[in-house]
């Protein structure tokens, strides 16, 4: 099976497929679009014009959580946990932490009203995510599942908003929050999920949509 990623460098949905594709030892190739200005080719095979989409020989599969349980599905390795109960439950997670990064898009674009009710919002949400968390390293306990790749490009977002600003979207007030992004950004997958220099394109995406977030950067 020939496996191609059409990503765009930005993208923390397709950063997921990244982190999982890996996880997995999975073999494919990658191809980078703007979502913004899609080529022909893409239109054709995309109804949702959005990245990421994976070609599975010659079929599109679309939406990051269905790719990444497709990815899954080929694996020998199990990246959900065993029990059906639990897997399912996670997945429920995993749709909520897709909302949260709907906050992260606001807190990057939005104005100061917008910004605060997002970070009130995605502050909030990390609450509800700890009451359901286990006490160990990541979501389930030691090991890295697909929940933890569904949640890494929203701490890795948050780690570069901290660093560009003054502790803009501190966790400080969650310590156990932050603990779980600090393992998470230690993974090694997780690590070279982002290409050399993603930080940069991040801040100057802030500085581009001159939103509120923009006005905090410091140098
Ligand atoms: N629900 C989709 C969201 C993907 C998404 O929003 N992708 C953005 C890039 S990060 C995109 O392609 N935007 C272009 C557009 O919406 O036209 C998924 O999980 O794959």
């Amino acid at each position: 099976m020939q496996l191609e990623l059409i990503s765009f460098k930005l993208c923390p949905f397709a950063q997921r497929a990244i982190i999982v594709l890996n996880s997995c030892n999975i073999d494919y190739k990658i191809s980078y679009i703007n979502p913004m200005d899609p080529p022909a080719w893409f239109k054709k095979i995309s109804p949702t014009l959005q990245v990421p989409l994976l070609k599975a020989d010659d079929t599109p599969i679309f939406e990051s959580m269905v790719i990444n349980e497709f990815i899954n599905e080929i694996s020998p390795k199990n990246l959900h946990p065993d029990d059906a109960i639990k897997a399912a439950n996670n997945r429920s997670w995993i749709v909520f932490s897709s909302a949260m990064l709907g906050n992260m898009f606001d807190i990057v674009t939005g104005d100061e009203q917008k910004f605060i009710a997002a970070k009130t919002q995605l502050l909030q949400s990390f609450d509800k995510v700890l009451a359901a968390k286990s006490a160990g390293k990541f979501f389930n306990g030691n090991e890295f599942n697909m929940i933890d790749a569904a949640f890494a490009p929203i701490f890795m977002r948050i780690a570069w908003i901290n660093k560009y600003t003054d502790n803009a979207l501190s966790l400080a007030q969650l310590p156990e929050i932050k603990a779980w992004s600090d393992a998470i950004l230690a993974v090694p997958v997780v690590k070279n999920s982002a290409d050399d220099g993603l930080d940069d394109a991040y801040l100057s995406n802030i500085e581009a949509r001159k939103g509120h977030l923009s006005t905090l950067l410091v140098d």
